[in-house]
């Protein structure tokens, strides 16, 4: 399965050379194998060979590639690149593996060829010192154009030429070191340990790009697991008021949809629509990770001056453990609605590597689903308190309770001493820190009739209950630090009754 296709651009003549192989160490293959490899390969890696001219790059490659040497010297011209298949730890793995003459100075080229690029082979003669020491002027290169986390080998290529080995193996390997490459030498004529230097190439991008998804994975797991927005619900638990279901989510980003607008939908009274950005929004400047918001919609039909405060979620479902990954919105506290703000939500929601993890279930077949919860706070309910300062009462019903060292006291109740209002005696218990729902917030303080001598009765009173400001009557008796407390209890004596019932 063979194709060739004569590209040109106005400088180059470029050869796109594609071939296709299974390789399995030490096995040969039908070729309906290859085939189905080939479309069954689960990641596509993009290596490069680089190195000065006629150090062995293209023998290199049709070694690997199909077995094949050329004693003659034939500069390569512009670009050329092979694709084969390997099996790495059982995975099918594409290797395009790009080829250019080391003369290559043009800089529209340099940047295509190490664009994208996975890993490199770094090529020098073991006869040409020039070739060694230029591999520094190549990783130099290589470092200003690639990706940081490059995987590159050194080849000391023509080890077959025993007699004028320049460049001993030992120099080669301690550079490699030095600069954190890998190293093998090899002989392209002699086929001896070219395989093992694209095949290591190809094994060593792959594991180091699984252990970095794995150090990914802790980290987002472990900031997932650290934020109280996150949570896993239950399957049972199905999002309250909207699922958007999306059968085929690569031909969203394929279609060039930027951003896909879900149904309008109802919760709490008000109507609202998810926006969906399958590959990040861009005016967020996100591109990998899913943006999701929630928009309200019908605001003309709302009040001038409107605003509708929420607490919402986001759910996405887990195919495999049916459960939902629930984030919610406004980091779990309120968010407000209003005509100059619409739409809230996440510039990044989930990371798209963890979206499209097969194990993860959020993306099933091409297939998935997100849910809205919408939480709308009623309206502010005009319940005011008011609070109005008064003069200390000089009525005869008036009960003074002073507690000296207010501000000593710990958590237990304290009680006053019994006082008589009418026929009834009473008692006041402070609580200095509060009491059920006003605890650690509030002072409490009780009234109680007290002693009336049967379990049942009724009384019916009106009281007030005062803390005498210090401050206001000029007499603020603070002990130190220890402050007093001055309560004030009127009672109006004329409905105070006991009922036998
Ligand atoms: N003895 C020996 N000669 C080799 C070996 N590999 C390549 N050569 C010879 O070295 C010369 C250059 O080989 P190429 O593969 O064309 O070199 P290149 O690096 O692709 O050169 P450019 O395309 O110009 O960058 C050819 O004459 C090859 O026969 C090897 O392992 N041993
Ligand atoms: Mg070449």
């Amino acid at each position: 399965m063979q194709t060739k296709k004569q590209i040109t651009s106005s400088h180059y003549a470029s050869q796109n050379l594609l071939t296709s192989f299974q390789i399995k160490a030490n096995m040969s293959t039908s070729r309906r194998s290859e085939e189905r490899n080939n479309n069954d390969a689960h990641h596509f890696f993009k290596l490069i060979l680089i190195g000065d001219s006629a150090v062995g790059k293209s023998n290199l490659l049709s070694r690997f590639c199909h077995n094949k040497f050329t004693l003659e010297f034939n500069s390569t011209v512009g670009v050329e690149f092979t694709t084969k298949t390997l099996i790495i730890d059982g995975t099918p793995i594409m290797a395009q593996i790009w080829d250019a003459s080391g003369h290559t100075k043009a800089r529209a080229i340099t940047d295509a060829y190490y664009r994208g690029a996975h890993g490199a082979l770094l090529v020098y003669d073991v006869t040409r010192h020039i070739t060694f020491v230029n591999t520094q002027k190549w990783l130099a290169d290589l470092r200003n154009h690639a990706d940081p986390n490059m995987v590159v080998t050194l080849v000391g290529n023509k080890s077959d030429v025993r007699q004028s080995v320049m460049v001993l193996t030992e120099v080669g390997k301690s550079f490699a070191e030095k600069e954190s490459l890998y190293f093998v030498e090899t002989s392209a004529l002699r086929a001896t340990h070219v395989e093992k230097a694209f095949v290591d190439l190809v094994a060593n991008i792959y594991r180091n790009q699984i252990n970095r998804k794995k150090d990914m994975e802790a980290h987002e797991t472990m900031a997932l697991s650290r934020s109280k927005c996150v949570s896993i619900s239950s399957g049972n638990n199905e999002p309250a008021h909207y699922k958007l279901k999306i059968e085929s989510f690569s031909l969203l980003s394929e279609a060039g949809i930027e951003v896909y607008e879900s149904d309008v939908f109802e919760a709490s009274g008000y109507k609202w629509k998810l926006e969906v950005y399958p590959n990040g929004s861009k005016e967020e400047y996100v591109n990998d990770h899913i943006s999701v918001y929630l928009v309200i919609c019908d605001t003309k039909n709302l009040e001038k001056e409107w605003e509708v405060h929420v607490y919402f979620k986001i759910l996405i479902y887990d195919h495999i453990r049916h459960n939902y990954l629930t984030i919610q919105g406004g980091d779990g506290k309120r968010t407000r609605f209003h005509e100059k703000k619409t739409r809230w939500g996440f510039r990044k929601l989930i990371s798209l590597e963890s979206f499209t993890d097969a194990e993860n279930g959020y993306l099933f077949g091409d297939s998935c689903e997100f849910g809205a919860e919408v939480f709308v706070v009623p309206k502010y309910t005009q319940r005011d308190q008011c609070l109005s300062m008064m003069k200390p009462p000089v009525t005869m019903n008036t009960h003074v309770w002073t507690i000296p060292k207010f501000s000593v006291l710990k958590d237990e109740p304290l009680y006053s001493e019994d006082f008589k209002v009418g026929k009834v005696k009473w008692k006041l218990s402070l609580y200095p820190k509060g009491f059920k729902t006003g605890k650690n917030t509030n002072l409490s303080i009780f009234l109680r009739p007290h002693d009336v001598g049967s379990d049942e009765w009724k009384v019916y009173a009106k009281f007030k209950i005062r803390v005498k400001n210090q401050n206001v009557a000029g007499a603020h008796k603070s002990e130190g630090a220890v402050i007093k407390l001055v309560v004030y209890i009127c009672m109006h004596f004329r409905s105070v009754k006991v009922v036998k019932t």
